[in-house]
Order: structure tokens, then C-alpha cells, then sequence
């Protein structure tokens, strides 16, 4: 008998994989889900766009579950793309020249989506820059051309159709999206760490209510695009 893991605290599992953020987001698309371009800036000495350059990193692949602040998780998927840690080792320092003093890491997507983490925790083993799911090439719905993938913390910090990745020495740079509440400069699910001055606990409740209504709004955004561009 193969016997799952148990759920972190306060997290149901869902049977479906939903297109799924903050509603504003819902109506919004990548104007490039085919090609890989990364911008590297922040504290670094030579700004640059990365394509060919991520594909020659090795290729790894991982199954992990993806857990939304929200309260739903969708198990075991199987990523492929790479590493963080060598794209921060093989790319990033070498070529981009990032500051020694880097704690800082913003990623920003061409849908207007941001989100940040501190460096140290997306050197671990388990973030990945994933460019396929499931043994397909990622799908708009769920981040093309490349999405990060970071098991440990909430799905907000997986940020979906990068472009640009910045490396800074403090946060000053970041204005979070949404309300300031709903953004854990850490957001670990082991420590339900949600938002922020507000319980863990306490925010699944006021979650909740409206997972229905945004998965459907995100799918239903979805599909009238894809109308549109046929
Ligand atoms: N670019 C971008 N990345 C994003 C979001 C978004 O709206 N835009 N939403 C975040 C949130 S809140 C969640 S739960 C996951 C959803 O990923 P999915 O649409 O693949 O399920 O993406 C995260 N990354
Ligand atoms: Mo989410």
C-alpha cells in the first residue's frame, strides 16, 4: 500500500489542478509563453536577458504537491526544469556578476505578478525554474514559458511567467502585491505562515469562502482567450 504524506496544517487536498491568484491576475496573460527570456538585474554589475544559457543547466525532475494559501493542495506533480541553485551558481554570479552581499531575491512576471523570497531559501534542493509539468511543456494556465516551483512555501511565492529575476542586498525594492496582510516575506507551509500579523489559522477561514469563485473566474478567463485566439 503506498500511503501519502500528510497534509500540512489547515490544508485540504483538491482532485483538480485550477489556473488559480489573485483575481486581477485572472484576465491577464504572458505576451511570450513559447520563449525562455530571463532578465537578470538588481545589486549586480552587468544587467543581462538569459535564453539558451538556462537550457544548458542540467535538467532535473521532481515530484512535489503544490499548496495554495487558500487552503487547497494539488499532489504530486511531476516538474522538470532546473534548479534554482544552478541557475544562481552557473548563471547568475558568473555571468551577471550578483553582489556578494545578495540576501534579497524578486521575481517578477510578465502578467504584473511579483513576489519574493530570501536567496537562502531558493537555494534549496527542491526550487526548481520549471519549463514542463507533467512531461509536457508547461501550459499557459499553469506558468509558460517558465514558472518557479517552491515546494516549502506557499503557491504565491511560485511565481509563474518569469521575466525578470532580481538579486538585491534589502527588500526596499519590493511593493507586494495585494494587501500587505497577505504577504509572508517567508510564507514556509510547515509553519503556516500565511500572511503576515494575522494568525495562519485565522486566514484560512477568511480564505476559503472564495476558492470556488476565483478558480472558476481563472478558468473561464482561460478559456475565452483561448476562443479568442483561434
Ligand atoms: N505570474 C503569476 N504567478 C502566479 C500567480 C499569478 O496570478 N500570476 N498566482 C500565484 C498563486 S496565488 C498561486 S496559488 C499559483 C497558482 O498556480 P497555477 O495557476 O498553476 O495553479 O501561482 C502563483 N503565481
Ligand atoms: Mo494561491
Amino acid at each position: 500500500m503506498t500511503e501519502k504524506s500528510k497534509l500540512p496544517p489547515g490544508q485540504r487536498e483538491r482532485t483538480d489542478f485550477p489556473r488559480f491568484g489573485l483575481t486581477q491576475f485572472a484576465e491577464r496573460f504572458p505576451s511570450e509563453s513559447a520563449r525562455i527570456q530571463v532578465s537578470i538585474a538588481g545589486d549586480i554589475a552587468d544587467p543581462i536577458v538569459v535564453e539558451t544559457e538556462i537550457q544548458r543547466l542540467p535538467r532535473v525532475e521532481q515530484s512535489s504537491d503544490f499548496h495554495c494559501v487558500t487552503t487547497w493542495t494539488y499532489r504530486s506533480i511531476l516538474w522538470s526544469g532546473f534548479r534554482f541553485k544552478d541557475f544562481y551558481e552557473q548563471i547568475a554570479v558568473p555571468l551577471a556578476g550578483v553582489s556578494v552581499d545578495a540576501t534579497f531575491v524578486v521575481l517578477r512576471a510578465q502578467d504584473g505578478y511579483r513576489s519574493s523570497l530570501p536567496l537562502e531559501d531558493l537555494l534549496a534542493a527542491d526550487v526548481l525554474l520549471a519549463d514542463k509539468m507533467d512531461g509536457e511543456v508547461l501550459s499557459v494556465t499553469h506558468g509558460a514559458p517558465l514558472r518557479l516551483v517552491a515546494p516549502a512555501h506557499y503557491a504565491y511565492k511560485s511565481v509563474k511567467h518569469i521575466k525578470q529575476i532580481e538579486f538585491w542586498c534589502n527588500d526596499a525594492h519590493l511593493h507586494p502585491i495585494g494587501f500587505r496582510f497577505m504577504a509572508h516575506p517567508r510564507a514556509r507551509v510547515i509553519n503556516e505562515e500565511r500572511g503576515q500579523w494575522i494568525p495562519g489559522w485565522v486566514l484560512r477561514y477568511l480564505y476559503r469562502p472564495f476558492i470556488r469563485s476565483t478558480a472558476s473566474r481563472f478558468e473561464r478567463l482561460m478559456q475565452e482567450r483561448s476562443k479568442n485566439e483561434q
